[in-house]
């Protein structure tokens, strides 16, 4: 699909949804207040050299104090729809076991502040910060399938209090990086280079999801959803079946391994063939594939760039991708962002109509879209041309797979803030809000203000 830069307006469906998104462990700060238990990231954080300069998540942006001052800054910023995630180890410090009222209180007093300013709130139970307890003392974290069932209880008491104010729910955030940075690459915390954990760890995620999502129903929640990470895979000579072949197989590792499990009720053969080569496919339990097919009700989509592949005999496997030996990956042509990732919007019409040819009937919603770039401060104002051009870009790129029949329901902007971007600290700056973290200010960017422009007159 070509992607116009078309000179007429181009209107959005009537009730999309605008916003933007956070994490908890990038955002709060506050990391031992009010009972808060460790996480896996707390502690990989200390390990040296993990994490950029050492940076940790103790101070953040300090919104789980300022959080008044963001609902407020959201509402003048236009975000109508706001997807932020649960600390786990706020709730069960521990992972299991029992609940820390206080920790509860907050996400309740967020959900009301949001709902006081007319922000629509999106709750995601996990985005990557598991209660460390549960990888610790023997314990393997989602290499355990005992995990997942804590999961759901977590999810459990955590809809219990929220669920009568919070219709949107989201179980994981982009199982793929919970599962290949964590275990295969060792990128993200537990940190781990063992193949084997990362197909038991992708596969007990997605146990947990289907636990949580009956759980979640149970509780009453209407709009049930799972973000995933997905990108088209491109090969670099669509003519060379060789080059197919190794697109194909990247495919399966970052895409087809989890849609099809929760889409059609089944993981693709060669996913099988990989959970057997690494000798995880003991994991899968008989009857785990229906938990896992639960209808959902949305698939959030986080994208930022696609990937580009061909056949090189001989070529190791990539560490984040187990099992694509004989795979190159290639240097894309285009710019690049801060965290050198291509910017290229057709890969987002692409990946949406591809989701909604392949996975039909399933309403899709842009849940992460966005870039870093080195920001800088003048005055009072943060010029960033290049942020506009990149989201106004991806927009028309959302607004393409909608003329082609893709079935989007929103688009929420990575980040509202600036923020801890996990291994590389605070040195990338994805937010719409400048954060200056000395004196903890928020500026908006420019391209803050364009994008309230887009949000209030759903087009662009
Ligand atoms: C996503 N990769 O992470 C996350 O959901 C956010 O928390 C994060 O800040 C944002 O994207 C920007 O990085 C990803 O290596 C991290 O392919 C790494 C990858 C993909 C997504």
């Amino acid at each position: 699909v070509r992607v116009e830069a078309a000179a007429e307006t181009l209107r959005f469906p009537e009730g999309f949804r605008w916003g933007a998104a956070t994490a908890a462990y990038q955002i709060e700060g506050a990391a031992a207040e009010d009972g808060r238990g460790p996480s896996i990231w707390d502690t990989f954080a200390r390990k040296d050299g993990r994490v950029f300069a050492g940076h940790t998540g103790d101070v953040a942006c300090d919104h789980y104090r300022r959080y008044r001052e963001d609902v407020a800054l959201m509402a003048e910023l236009g975000v109508g729809t706001y997807r932020f995630s649960i600390a786990w180890p706020r709730v069960k410090p521990d992972g299991t076991g029992p609940v820390n009222v206080r920790g509860l209180d907050f996400y309740d007093r967020l959900v009301d502040e949001l709902l006081a300013h007319g922000v629509e709130p999106m709750v995601t139970l996990y985005h990557w910060d598991l209660p460390l307890a549960l990888q610790s003392h023997g314990r393997g974290g989602w290499g355990d399938r005992d995990t997942a069932a804590c999961f759901a209880e977590y999810a459990a008491v955590t809809a219990s209090r929220l669920a009568d104010r919070v219709g949107t729910w989201t179980t994981l955030n982009e199982p793929w990086v919970s599962a290949f940075l964590g275990y295969a690459s060792g990128d993200h915390a537990p940190g781990h280079t063992d193949n084997r954990a990362a197909f038991r760890a992708a596969h007990h995620l997605l146990l947990g999801h289907g636990l949580a999502a009956q759980a979640l129903r149970t509780a009453g929640v209407r709009e049930l959803s799972l973000t995933l990470n997905l990108a088209r895979v491109n090969p670099d000579d669509p003519g060379d079946p060789h080059d197919v072949a190794a697109a194909w197989r990247v495919d399966g590792v970052l895409n087809r391994i989890f849609l099809d499990p929760v889409l059609r009720g089944r993981y693709p053969l060669d996913m099988l063939g990989l959970f057997e080569r690494f000798g995880a496919a003991d994991a899968i339990v008989d009857g785990d594939l229906a938990v896992i097919s639960a209808p959902i009700d949305l698939l959030g989509i986080n994208y930022y760039q696609p990937a580009l592949v061909r056949a090189q005999v001989g070529a190791a496997a990539h560490p984040m991708y187990p099992g694509s030996e004989g795979v190159a990956f290639l240097p894309q042509p285009g710019p690049v962002t801060d965290m050198g990732w291509t910017v290229d919007p057709s890969g987002l019409s692409d990946l949406l109509l591809r989701l909604s040819r392949e996975y039909p009937d399933t309403p899709l919603m842009v849940t992460e879209n966005g870039a870093a770039y080195a920001d800088a401060l003048t005055g009072d104002r943060v010029a960033d041309p290049e942020r506009i051009a990149y989201l106004d870009g991806h927009l028309r790129a959302v607004h393409a797979a909608l003329s082609g029949g893709a079935d989007v329901r929103g688009y929420l902007a990575w980040s509202l803030l600036d923020n801890f971007e996990w291994a590389f600290g605070y040195d990338k700056r994805f937010g719409l809000v400048y954060v200056d973290y000395e004196t903890q200010r928020r500026y908006p960017k420019d391209s803050a203000l364009w994008f309230r422009t887009i949000t209030r007159a759903n087009a662009l």
